[in-house]
């Protein structure tokens, strides 16, 4: 059975990939943040107990800022491939702690990298790695952007994803590791977290839709951007691991649509009218903006035969109906007399 190591399972990534790994009779291990709140909702639903014969999921807990429980967890583990997707990934947080931004996201990577290679030389074995590089490191540069785009990183979380990757490209080089640097695109799902646009949005069409909430709040609605789901993508992270050559690839839907767009078509699909519920709140603009990213995935069609299932209008509806549901749900607690959460931001 084959092992793989995830950090950020907790995350919208972690959860997907973690679900399509187990379908595909790998034996999953995840790294979990201890937090003094439950922070597994998102994978609650593939755990089994460790005591349970069955069990191919199990946890960890760790940190990218903490190198030791990286090593520790790595000869526990003993992975064939791992995937770091643990991050700070919000690019507006960023810009408020910079330097723990840059600790977990570039100084984070670079810690498991070395774990990686002395965990390599001592036992022999030999371990893939993929790293969830982001569009954000393209940032200023014209579209489309493909794997020869220049970086013009534009936050200091895109500044920390451009350290990680040429982290990985050295040990790469360095140590002949199979490592894959993923160019990853904005990828959104019903798992999204609530901060990101699109799930800020699609949140407030369902409360609005439900009489929950009356107005929404945001930033830059001129940004444009390339969103795919995340199912989609977390599948190319896989067979990013199981390409013949370790290799750096864009994935992306190849179509981009601005932050107004995106509004126009939830409020449209849930029968609101956006003009009536949005308005504009300085405090979501950024110190520095990435204006317009489209991403070129054709060396991942070609190399590794991924494309797309889900374009815009697709992701849109999946969003919406699954926030109506949930805004449905949290109109039958309120009316049974429970507290539900009304926060919202960044
Ligand atoms: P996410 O939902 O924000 O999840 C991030 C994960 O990282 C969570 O599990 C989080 O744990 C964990 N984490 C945070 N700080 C950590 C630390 N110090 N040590 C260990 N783990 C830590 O992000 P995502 O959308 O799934 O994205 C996955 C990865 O892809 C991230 O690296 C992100 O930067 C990158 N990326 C995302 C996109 C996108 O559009 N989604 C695009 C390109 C690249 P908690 O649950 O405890 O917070
Ligand atoms: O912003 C604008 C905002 O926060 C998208 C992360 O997963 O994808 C994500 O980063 C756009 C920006 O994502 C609000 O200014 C307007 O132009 O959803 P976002 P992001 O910054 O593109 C990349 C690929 C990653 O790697 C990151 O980890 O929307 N915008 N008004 C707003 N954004 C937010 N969050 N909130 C607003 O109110």
């Amino acid at each position: 059975m084959r092992r793989a190591l995830i950090t950020g399972i907790t995350g919208q990534d972690g959860s997907y990939l973690a679900e399509f790994l187990l379908s595909k009779d790998y034996q999953v291990h995840g790294i979990v943040r201890r937090a003094s709140t439950f922070n597994t909702g998102r994978i609650d639903h593939l755990y089994k107990d460790s005591h349970d014969e069955e069990a191919r999921l199990f946890l960890h807990y760790g940190d990218l800022t903490d190198g030791s429980s990286l090593r520790r967890i790595l000869h526990k583990s003993e992975p064939d491939e791992i995937y770091n997707l643990g991050a700070q990934s919000h690019v507006k947080v960023s810009f408020d702690q910079a330097e723990y931004t840059a600790d977990v996201v570039a100084t984070g990577t670079l810690r498991l990298l070395e774990a990686v290679r002395d965990y390599c030389d001592t036992t022999g074995r030999k371990v893939k790695l993929y790293q969830a590089g982001s569009s954000e490191m393209f940032g200023a540069a014209k579209p489309p952007q493909n794997e020869a785009t220049e970086f013009y990183p534009r936050s200091p979380y895109a500044a920390s994803k451009v350290a990680a990757y040429w982290y990985c490209v050295n040990y790469r080089e360095a140590y002949s590791l199979f490592i894959a640097n993923g160019m990853l695109f904005n990828h959104e799902s019903p798992l999204r977290g609530e901060t990101f646009v699109t799930r800020k949005i699609t949140r407030a069409v369902g409360k609005i839709k439900l009489g929950l909430q009356k107005k929404l709040y945001l930033g830059n609605l001129d940004a444009r951007r390339d969103w795919g789901f995340a199912g989609d993508y977390v599948e190319a992270m896989w067979r990013m691991l199981q390409h013949d050559t370790p290799d750096d690839f864009v994935v992306a839907t190849g179509e981009s649509h601005s932050v107004k767009e995106f509004v126009e078509a939830a409020f449209g699909h849930a029968g609101l009218n956006w003009a009536d519920h949005v308005e504009i709140d300085p405090r979501y603009l950024r110190p520095t903006e990435v204006d317009f990213l489209l991403g070129d995935p054709s060396k991942a069609a070609a190399a590794l035969g991924w494309k797309p299932t889900v374009k815009f209008d697709g992701l849109v509806k999946m969003m919406v109906e699954a926030d109506i549901e949930l805004a449905r749900q949290e109109a039958t607690l309120i009316n049974a007399g429970h507290r539900v959460s009304a926060r919202s931001g960044n």
